[in-house]
């Protein structure tokens, strides 16, 4: 099976230019100018249009018992809706809790995945507990093509570490050359503003915000900090929020710290309003760390410009607002945390990111693919197109206008947070690895072609 992509302006992190692309089987082998088509090739004009190499989500929970309940997706469903919307590989994160060992948990995850994925996958391993059973598996299971962890600060009692366990899962990983990735609030400050909130009266999902205010995050930051740069492991933020987290953050680079940041497209378009809205409605927009003041988007923008801030996820957790997020209607602490938005992502990046010159397209293609490739080990596999890369394309039809809406989303989950939102531009036909999978708007790929991804570690 060979495709020639005709006459599109090629964008790369680095790069803008028209060209001809031609893929044999799974790679890119030739770009050029005027190529010719051998007989047999499928044919794509894309005249007008954008090529992108296909977007990675550096942050994604597919398959996550969480809060008593399950996150709604399952890798078909959520793997076809990232496809949909121009995503082609996925960073899963795969959080046993404490009670199970490290291999049960990454056997369990990738059975999930397995046959069932339609876009390319892996995970970032989850260091819920850390024992002698957790360091000789964590090892086997980095030797296995897994080279970064995840760890919580927050959520005490269900993935939270304590210190010494977070001493010695950096220092693993500093041995071993995997990236930490790190979801940083304070889990003893939170406890105990929910309970203060709980005891004046607050009920309500606007309860969650004030029970993780900035300053929170900012803390849990700092801790990370301190640690990464005693143990001398390279590591990295999840879903940073704030200016306050990021001035964390930026001080420890300063001072030496290898630390990267990643933020959500949440974070950048929608504000702690949202979970203020009345009628539980605000439940749709409880995830944490929460929402925030407007004043930070334009703080999370400029990073993303300044090259401040590496990455834009969608930390996509989706729980169904009829059924899942009324757990916590007379208790806040108990609504299931999560905002559905790895269909949107890249659309959302384009319509309010590019059309209102937040950031140009190159920008666009380093936050929401290449950072996170070259980051995580799989540069220049993907994230780029060159010779040689996957041929993981999505031609983007600028002109293309539509709404987000629950009806017509693909992911699995009953609401849309950006119900309603005008969108300019949309993935008009998606490949990975040489196959078709999506053609205006359809998933149009073979179920369950999926891969998942060996990544070598940089001490290797
Ligand atoms: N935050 C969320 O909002 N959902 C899933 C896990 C997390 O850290
Ligand atoms: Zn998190
Ligand atoms: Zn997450």
């Amino acid at each position: 099976m060979s495709i020639l992509i005709k006459d599109g302006e090629i964008v790369t992190g680095s790069s803008r230019y028209v060209a001809d692309i031609y893929c044999e089987g799974e790679t890119i082998t030739r770009i050029d100018k005027n190529i010719e088509p051998p007989a047999g090739c499928e044919v794509i004009d894309a005249t007008g249009k954008f090529v992108f190499p296909g977007f990675i989500d550096p942050h994604t929970h597919i398959y996550l018992p969480f809060m008593g309940t399950f996150a709604k997706e399952t890798y078909d469903t959520g793997t076809k809706a990232a496809l949909i919307g121009g995503t082609t590989t996925i960073f899963d994160m795969c959080v046993p809790g404490r009670d199970m060992d490290p291999a049960e948990g990454f056997a369990l995850w990738q059975e999930q995945a397995r046959g069932k994925a339609a876009c390319d996958y892996t995970f970032h391993m989850g260091v819920t507990k850390f024992d002698a059973t957790s360091d000789s598996q964590l090892r086997e299971i980095v030797a296995a093509g897994v080279q970064s962890f995840k760890i919580f600060l927050a959520y005490k009692g269900a993935f939270g570490i304590d210190d010494s366990e977070l001493f010695q899962t950096l220092t693993l990983a500093r041995e071993l050359g995997v990236v930490t990735t790190a979801h940083c609030e304070n889990e003893t400050l939170v406890v105990e503003m929910q309970k203060r909130l709980l005891a004046a009266g607050v009920t309500g999902p606007e309860g969650h915000h004030a029970s993780r205010p900035p300053r929170v995050e900012a803390e849990g930051v700092h801790h990370l900090m301190t640690f990464a740069e005693l143990t001398g492991a390279p590591v990295y933020i999840v879903h940073l929020s704030c200016r306050e987290a990021l001035e964390e953050a930026l001080r420890a680079r300063q001072r030496g710290v290898q630390v990267w940041v990643e933020t959500l497209i949440q974070y950048l378009l929608i504000d702690k309003t949202y979970a203020e809205l009345p009628d539980f409605e605000g439940a749709k927009y409880v995830m944490s760390p929460p929402l925030r003041d407007k004043s930070n988007q334009e703080v999370l923008w400029n990073g993303l410009r300044q090259g401040l801030i590496n990455t834009v996820g969608t930390d996509h957790a989706p729980f169904d607002f009829e059924k899942q997020k009324p757990m916590g209607r007379d208790n806040f602490t108990l609504i299931p945390n999560g905002i559905p938005a790895l269909e949107d992502r890249i659309n959302l990046l384009y319509t309010y990111g590019v059309k209102t010159g937040k950031i140009d397209l190159t920008t666009l293609v380093n936050i929401a693919s290449t950072n996170a490739a070259k980051i995580f080990g799989l540069y220049p596999r993907k994230g780029t197109i060159q010779p040689g890369s996957d041929a993981d394309l999505v031609i983007y039809d600028p002109e293309h206008r539509s709404k987000l809406s629950a009806r017509s989303q693909s992911m699995n989950v009953d609401y849309s947070g950006f119900e309603g939102w005008p969108i300019e531009g949309r993935p008009s036909v998606v490949t990975v690895r040489g196959e078709i999978a999506v053609r205006d708007g359809k998933f149009v790929g073979t179920e369950g072609r999926g891969q998942f991804l060996k990544r070598p570690t940089t001490a290797a």
